[in-house]
């Protein structure tokens, strides 16, 4: 059975590539940091909390790292952990350099100490690109597109992006960078403009709130389907060479369209509800992005299926679906914080 190591399990993308992996036949190994509250509800959701086994790991701790990496002993490492969201990167930019950029390194270094065969899939992102978005003119943006990074976060990731090229063109290691655009579920954190549109929407539909208060409208963004994107990730490492890959649906749209067609759905007129708060902009922000994944679709036979419309439905319908159960006394997955069982969870005594 082959073994992988997650880093970010607890995260959209790795609860989602937990299960993905899981159901290929791989011995999943994920890493969760110590927090007040457990979080595992994306796991519990989607069925496989008791299926992977738990280490915790600090990504601003070398020696944590180098733990999970000996007692997973992966084939595979995919690390998805990092501060991940832009509007953040600008109240805490050192911490965010220090867990979104130079913790790539602290992996990759491990690695190359410790199991240098290990096959290393990088989250890098679209936010990289930055203003060249608006430099090519609003067209889709590839692998030879520069980069121009718009926030502290950009600016970290980047720095991960090189150093990950770096590992695999100096020493040799099979490291690879995932380009990936903005992907969004019913698993997206809260924050998230598209599932906050979702979810506010939802609770207007049903009473439980009047408005939506959203920053900059104007701002589009490449949408694709998160579980469809995880596919990716996988795909990327099972390859005879490693390259980077832009992951994308090559469609763009505004943060206005996407809370125009999610009233739609519940038959209501977004400019009824929609106020634009200040407290929501940023000091830069990305105008447009758009990816051209002819790559992907060409070396590893990867198109995305679901599209802006069918996007918006899910996240729509789910949240009505959710706050319903509410209403109805069910409660969410997180408000009822879970522990792993004990042969789920490798904990300190265990490296001993
Ligand atoms: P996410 O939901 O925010 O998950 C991030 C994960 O990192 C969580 O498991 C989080 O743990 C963990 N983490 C954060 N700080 C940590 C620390 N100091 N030590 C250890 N773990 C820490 O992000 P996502 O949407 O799944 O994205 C996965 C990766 O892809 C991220 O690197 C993100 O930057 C990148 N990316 C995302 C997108 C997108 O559109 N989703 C696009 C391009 C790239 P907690 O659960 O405890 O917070
Ligand atoms: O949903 P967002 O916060 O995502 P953003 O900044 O594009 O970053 C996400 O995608 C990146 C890939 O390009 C990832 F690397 C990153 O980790 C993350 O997953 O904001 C999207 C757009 C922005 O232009 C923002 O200014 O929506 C705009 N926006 C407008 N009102 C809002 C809001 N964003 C948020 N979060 N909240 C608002 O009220």
């Amino acid at each position: 059975m082959k073994r992988v190591l997650i880093t970010g399990i607890t995260g959209q993308d790795g609860s989602y590539l937990a299960k993905f992996l899981f159901n290929k036949g791989y011995e999943v190994y994920g890493t969760y940091r110590r927090l007040s509250t457990p979080n595992f509800w994306r796991l519990e959701y989607l069925g496989i909390f008791e299926k992977v086994n738990l280490i915790s790991v600090e990504l601003g701790d070398a020696g944590s790292i180098v733990e999970a990496l000996k007692l997973s002993e992966p084939e595979e490492v995919y690390h998805l952990a990092a501060q991940s969201f832009v509007e953040a990167s600008f109240e805490s930019p050192v911490a965010t350099g220090d867990i979104t950029g130079l913790a790539t390194t602290r992996i990759l270094e491990a690695i190359r100490q410790l199991c240098p065969d290990a096959r290393f899939y990088n989250a890098a992102t679209s936010e990289m690109f930055g203003w060249t978005g608006v430099l090519k003119g609003g067209k889709p943006l590839n692998e030879d597109d520069v980069f121009r990074p718009m926030s502290p976060y950009a600016a970290a990731k980047l720095y991960g992006y090189w150093i990950t090229r770096i590992y695999r063109e100096g020493y040799g290691i099979f490291a690879v960078n995932g380009i990936l655009f903005n992907h969004e579920s019913p698993l997206r954190g809260l924050e998230f403009v598209t599932r906050k549109i979702a979810n506010e929407v939802a609770k207007i539909k049903l009473g439980l709130s009047k408005e939506l208060r959203l920053g900059n409208l104007d701002a589009k963004r490449d949408w694709g389907y998160a579980p469809e994107y995880v596919e990716s990730m996988w795909l990327m490492l099972q390859q005879a060479k490693p390259e980077d890959y832009v992951i994308a649906t090559g469609e763009a749209h505004s943060v206005r369209e996407f809370a125009e067609k999610a009233f739609e759905i519940i038959g209501l007129d977004w400019e009824e509800y929609v106020k634009v708060d200040r407290r929501f902009m940023r000091p830069l922000d990305v105008p447009s992005l758009v990816g051209d994944y002819s790559k992907a679709e060409r070396s590893l036979g990867w198109r995305p299926k679901v599209k802006f419309d069918e996007l918006i439905e899910i996240m729509v319908g789910e949240e009505v679906k959710r706050w319903e159960g509410w209403l109805k006394g069910e409660r969410f997955p997180w408000d009822a914080p879970n522990y792993p069982s004990e042969n789920r969870i490798l904990t300190r005594a265990l490296r001993m």
